[in-house]
């Protein structure tokens, strides 16, 4: 009868240890990027359905779930998907074929998801995302950092080999958007009120570095990949490394409108014209 008891004690302590699961489904598509001069270049994403669209999906449990995160090929390629935090080695993916990836979270943060095939090719065409951790907030806000050369989109499609040393970027977006469609995504933009908590879920899953600088606020740390040292550390400027993820939180002390731009000011530019770029967004506070 006692060893009953433990035996139940165990089942109950594995349900309760391992919460519950979620599981979501994301699709890699093939299509297009149109950048902030209406130019198309070649392009994947990470979408909720089997339909290309440039909102990539963003994956998002609370610390109590597992995640079961199934990836779909639907490209005539085969893809690979790396989970940052996964107990799922890497897979590679054959068309119309899929992989699912367990996530058993520790707590608030953010896991960078990519295309580790081909590398730096896949993840530099649009395969890159992250999966979130959430905490409590009164609002969340997601930011997905990323830099193109159109030349090299496409050079890629049409199968010829890039010097990636020589990249040099022309165009930049957060959520694959850019000026003007960004500064009105309501996942990038930060409103509220003074005295709200508001959470940032930051990654750079493109092949550059970027810097985020606030004005008119200061921010605190909460997660951060690259490094856990720098947890509770009040900042005005957040540096990102190519896959690179960052929560930090903002209680706005003050109302205003203010920017939050990429420091390096290339980024705020668009096929070399001032201010067509992406890694600009707006801070308003009631
Ligand atoms: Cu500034």
């Amino acid at each position: 009868m006692k060893q009953l008891f433990i035996l139940l004690g165990i089942v109950l302590l594995s349900f309760v240890s391992r919460g519950q699961e979620s599981a979501q489904t994301i699709h890699l598509n093939p299509g297009m990027l149109t950048v902030s001069d209406g130019t198309d270049v070649p392009y994947f994403a990470f979408n909720w359905t089997n339909e290309f669209s440039l909102d990539v999906a963003t994956v998002a449990i609370s610390p109590s779930e597992t995640l079961l995160l199934t990836v779909v090929n639907n490209d005539d390629s085969e893809h690979g998907f790396t989970l940052d935090g996964s107990s799922t080695a890497p897979q590679i993916i054959a068309p119309a074929d899929s992989a699912t990836f367990e996530l058993v979270p520790s707590g608030q943060s953010i896991h960078y998801f990519f295309d580790h095939s081909d590398s730096p090719t896949n993840k530099y065409l649009g395969l890159g995302g992250m999966v979130v951790v959430t905490g409590e907030s009164d609002a969340n806000f997601y930011w997905n950092l990323r830099t193109h050369e159109a030349a090299v989109n496409v050079a890629l499609d049409a199968g010829e080999t890039i010097d990636w040393s020589a990249y040099y970027p022309d165009y930049y977006t957060i959520n694959n958007l850019s000026f003007p469609a960004i500064s009105t995504d309501p996942m990038a933009n930060l409103t509220g009120e003074v005295g709200d908590v508001l959470h940032i879920y930051m990654i750079n899953t493109g092949i550059s570095m970027h810097s985020m600088h606030f004005h008119g606020y200061h921010c605190t740390i909460l997660h951060s990949s690259r490094s856990p040292q720098s947890v509770s550390w009040s900042k005005d400027t957040f540096p990102l490394w190519p896959g690179d993820g960052m929560i930090i939180e903002l209680v706005p002390n003050q109302p205003g409108i203010y920017p939050v731009h990429d420091h390096n000011l290339t980024a705020v530019s668009g096929g070399g014209i001032y201010l067509n770029g992406g890694a600009l967004i707006m801070i308003d506070i009631q």
